[in-house]
């Protein structure tokens, strides 16, 4: 079989919402050497697109969707710790803190960021879905991270990003922290308006930006200096990325 017949399969398993046989596909990816982060985008990313838009046409309901989910799920509980085990880099590149924000509990994309982060030598703190406006904010004082990462999947919630760098900036703190937002119902231009430093339309990107936002952060010192280390680091969370897990409120 091609990797492009593989990657199609991969799409239909998700598509059909088939849990089983998308692990089985993410396990024979793996045999062949496939790079995971390939299957994941090439295969089953395309086929949760697909699910995606035929449950906005009224073509799907949600039980399909919620089993489409579940493929996907399945598939990268196989490929994440693969993932997070192709670490590029042994020195720390900066500290995250992550969440999906209040009303929104899609974070499919945002583990996948998460994950691709941590190989790449970010220390990532991931404080889950549905993490509240104030929580969030209490949270990144607590922590002191260098990127604050927020994902949002609903137009509804988007707006939820915006708030929370209101909330940085009333309390003084917003130019203390790199701001990076991402999900699909924001683009570049959506982190320009709500005050964001950042914007990832994938993981890769994701990464490309949180890299490039640190070095400008490294080149003044003044702010560098005021950065303490994100705290509780380092655990490993059940699916053993080395990413700290903490459950939503
Ligand atoms: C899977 C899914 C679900 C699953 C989520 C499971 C889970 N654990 O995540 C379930 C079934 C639970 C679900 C529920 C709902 N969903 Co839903 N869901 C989807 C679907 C099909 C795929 C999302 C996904 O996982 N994509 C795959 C990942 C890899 O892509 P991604 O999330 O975009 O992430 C990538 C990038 O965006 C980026 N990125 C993501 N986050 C971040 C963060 C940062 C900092 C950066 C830099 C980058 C970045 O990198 C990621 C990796 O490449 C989308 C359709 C779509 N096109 O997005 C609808 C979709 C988002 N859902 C939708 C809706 C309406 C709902 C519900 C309201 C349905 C309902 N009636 O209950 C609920 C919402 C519940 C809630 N309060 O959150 C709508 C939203 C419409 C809108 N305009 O707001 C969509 C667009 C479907 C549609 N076409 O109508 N959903």
């Amino acid at each position: 079989m091609s990797h492009d017949d593989l990657y199609q399969k991969m799409a239909d398993s998700v598509i059909t919402g088939e849990a089983e046989s998308a692990a089985a596909l993410a396990r024979q990816s793996l045999e062949l050497g496939i790079a995971p982060l390939a299957s994941i985008d090439n295969g089953f990313v395309k086929g949760i697109r697909v699910v995606g838009d035929r449950f906005g046409a009224g073509e799907l309901f949600l039980p399909e969707l919620v089993m489409s989910a579940e493929a996907m799920k399945a598939a990268l509980a196989i490929l994440e710790p693969e993932l997070a085990k192709s670490a590029v880099a042994r020195e720390t590149q900066g500290s995250v803190l992550a969440c999906t924000v209040q009303g929104d509990i899609h974070d499919i994309g945002k583990r996948i960021v998460c994950t691709m982060l941590s190989a790449n030598g970010f220390t990532v703190v991931d404080l889950g879905v549905n993490v509240k406006i104030d929580r969030f904010v209490q949270e990144i004082k607590t922590r002191n991270p260098d990127i604050v990462a927020m994902s949002a999947l609903l137009t509804t919630t988007a707006p939820n990003q915006g708030k929370v760098i209101k909330l940085l900036q009333k309390e003084g703190i917003r130019d203390q922290y790199i701001v990076m937002v991402g999900g699909a119902p924001t683009s570049l231009q959506w982190s320009k308006d709500i005050g964001a430093d950042g914007y990832g339309e994938n993981a890769t990107e994701a990464v490309r930006v949180a890299k490039e936002l640190m070095a400008k952060k490294r080149s003044k010192p003044a702010v560098a200096a005021e950065a303490a280390p994100v705290s509780a680091l380092g655990e490993a969370d059940e699916h053993g990325s080395g990413i700290a897990r903490a459950v939503a409120d």
